[in-house]
């Protein structure tokens, strides 16, 4: 079942229990000790667009469970379904793995952001085992408070319209395009993934400094709602960093960064760049410890 033109067919979300008995196209791995976090973080998937990192999100969630699991927005592009239908079968197997964790007891919250806010119509409700909510607290096992939202509530005050407009839809699917082709070629010279945006971006001035000012505005009103900090998406930087006594948390992106944020049983949080993830698996047992290190520095 392809779910995306069910859902936009006829809207028929009861389906979706379905959905999750039916098989994917691509098998789940069988991974001996999947790793075991408290609760995973992820968000900005864009299924539905070329951007999106198929295959590393699908060899993510093939490696990993949690007790709970926050989908913190832009999952689902539905600005750019509208425009183009683009709807490989491999986003459909991500849709599949998302709903069979949370069958499988999985406490699952999806909150919605400006790309799948057609969902944020549902805040509130269940479908499937997923909870769909505008914003969610967190309570971590040491007992911090983390306010969970997608982000873009706060780009009216950080002018994020005005800066992406500048930037331009055109430019980012063209270096989106870009990165796609330097990953093909790295790939075929057995070199580890690298993010041409991530890159472009630590180099240009004004989003260094777009993205700083995203995060005080974003770790401000968190402080002043009373929480320990804050996890959101939306600006695809991950980040952890403490701004004025304000933990600011973002989980980055599945379309360059591959990265998703993570709190440990303890509830000691990390940021996961899957990219390097694979890059170290791969290596062999006995590889020198300098070839080890020189990927890594690569992978960085
Ligand atoms: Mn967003």
């Amino acid at each position: 079942m392809n779910v995306i033109s069910k859902l936009m067919s006829d809207g028929n979300i009861t389906d979706l229990t379905d959905f999750a008995n039916s098989h994917p196209a691509i098998p789940e791995r069988i991974v001996e000790g999947r790793r075991q976090y408290r609760t995973i973080w992820i968000s900005d998937v864009h299924l539905g667009t070329r951007g999106c990192n198929a295959t590393m999100l699908i060899d993510f969630l093939d490696h990993v469970d949690s007790e709970t699991m926050y989908l913190v927005g832009d999952i689902i592009d539905g600005w750019r379904l509208k425009k183009k239908f683009y709807w490989p079968s491999a986003h459909n197997d991500i849709v599949w793995r998302l709903l069979k964790r949370a069958k499988r007891g999985t406490r699952v919250i999806y909150i919605p952001g400006n790309h799948d806010e057609v969902f944020r119509q549902f805040s509130g409700l269940d479908f499937g085992g997923v909870s769909i909510r505008r914003q969610a607290i967190h309570e971590t096992a040491d007992g911090r408070r983390l306010l969970v939202l997608h982000g873009d509530e706060f780009d009216a005050i950080t002018l994020t319209h005005r800066w992406l407009a500048h930037v331009g839809d055109v430019a980012y699917e063209f270096m989106m395009a870009l990165n796609r082709w330097v990953n093909a070629y790295r790939r075929f010279f057995d070199l580890p993934y690298w993010s041409l945006s991530k890159h472009a971006k630590a180099k240009v001035k004004n989003a260094v400094e777009f993205i700083s000012n995203y995060e005080e505005v974003v770790a401000q009103a968190a402080g002043s709602r009373g929480v320990n900090g804050v996890v959101c998406g939306h600006i695809h930087t991950a980040e952890f960093r403490d701004i004025g006594g304000v933990e600011y948390y973002n989980d980055g992106d599945w379309v360059e960064g591959c990265t998703a944020l993570v709190e440990h049983f303890d509830g000691r949080m990390e940021l996961i760049h899957w990219a390097d993830e694979i890059a170290r698996r791969e290596l062999p047992d006995d590889a020198p410890g300098q070839a080890r290190a020189g990927i890594e520095m690569m992978a960085a």
